[in-house]
């Protein structure tokens, strides 16, 4: 994969340059990449099968982890390089934990033509070990059988947890917070970015939509917060987005009270650890 992709781009470069040299005066501008290029060239692929009507292609953003998964799929026509774009696609996370099975948070993909792949998410909530993760890409195009392709999947937890969960301090229900943002964390004001999701049964997570979230960043070994936070507001599909600012590098506890919608308080000690040098 890494020696192909050395070698495309070279002649991608051969080829720029022998359009450079043989032009006297086009605009400088690069054409539109070539299809089947790398705007995916960060993912990491977790799998390849064929089903009767596609060769499928599921990427993650990075090796799968506990928390907020950005999931992408490419569907080509069987044994060719040939773009499937307008399949309806869906997603199914499954963990069967032998004497049980459940489902995931996840958000079924829809084409992006910049990315050439379909684009969803998965928030998987808990770690390979204690069960086994497949991950269903279910393919439906017009006047073909539904496909789907199960791909085994490993899931780890990272060592900073980007997802907890927690049971509303008014009733049963539950609730999953992964952080979505910062990922990559920098000193000064960060978007601060997590989806809430209320788990209905074992197999369906629907978003929570109206929730109020406040945040209180602060330094614990250093007894400090932070001003000019701004707390995450709804924005839709369970994404909650403000700011946080991080005034220095270090470990950051993010604490997260979070109300419903009759402002009743749901969860008080939430939390994400964020550590960044
Ligand atoms: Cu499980």
């Amino acid at each position: 994969m890494k020696t192909l992709n050395k070698w495309a781009l070279m002649a991608l470069a051969i080829g720029m340059a022998f359009q450079f040299s043989s032009c006297d005066k086009e605009d400088d501008t690069t054409t539109d990449p070539p299809k089947n290029n790398d705007a995916l060239s960060s993912y990491v692929m977790a799998g390849e099968q064929s089903t009767a009507n596609a060769d499928v292609k599921l990427y993650f953003a990075e090796n799968a982890f506990v928390g907020y998964n950005n999931v992408a799929v490419r569907l080509m026509e069987p044994g060719t390089n040939d773009m499937i774009e307008n399949a309806t696609v869906k997603f199914l996370p499954m963990m069967d934990m032998g004497t049980m099975m459940h489902s995931a948070p996840f958000s079924n993909p829809s084409f992006k033509v910049d990315m050439d792949a379909y684009m969803g998410s998965s928030t998987f909530i808990m770690p390979s070990g204690m069960g086994t993760w497949t991950f269903s890409v279910i393919i439906e195009q017009t006047g073909k059988t539904p496909d789907t392709a199960t791909f085994s999947i490993e899931v780890m937890a990272k060592s900073e947890a980007k997802l907890f969960n927690f049971k509303s301090a008014l009733n049963d229900d539950t609730y999953f917070v992964a952080l979505k943002e910062p990922m990559a964390p920098e000193v000064g004001l960060n978007d601060f970015e997590v989806m809430v999701y209320k788990r209905e049964t074992m197999m369906s997570f629907p978003p929570a939509t109206d929730l109020k979230i406040e945040i209180d960043p602060e330094m614990p070994s250093m007894g400090h917060g932070s001003p000019n936070n701004e707390n995450p507001i709804h924005m839709g599909d369970g994404l909650y987005r403000g700011k946080v600012n991080f005034t220095m590098t270090g470990y950051w506890k993010v604490n997260m009270k979070i109300m419903d919608a009759q402002d009743s308080v749901i969860k008080s000690d939430g939390y994400f650890d964020i550590t960044f040098q």
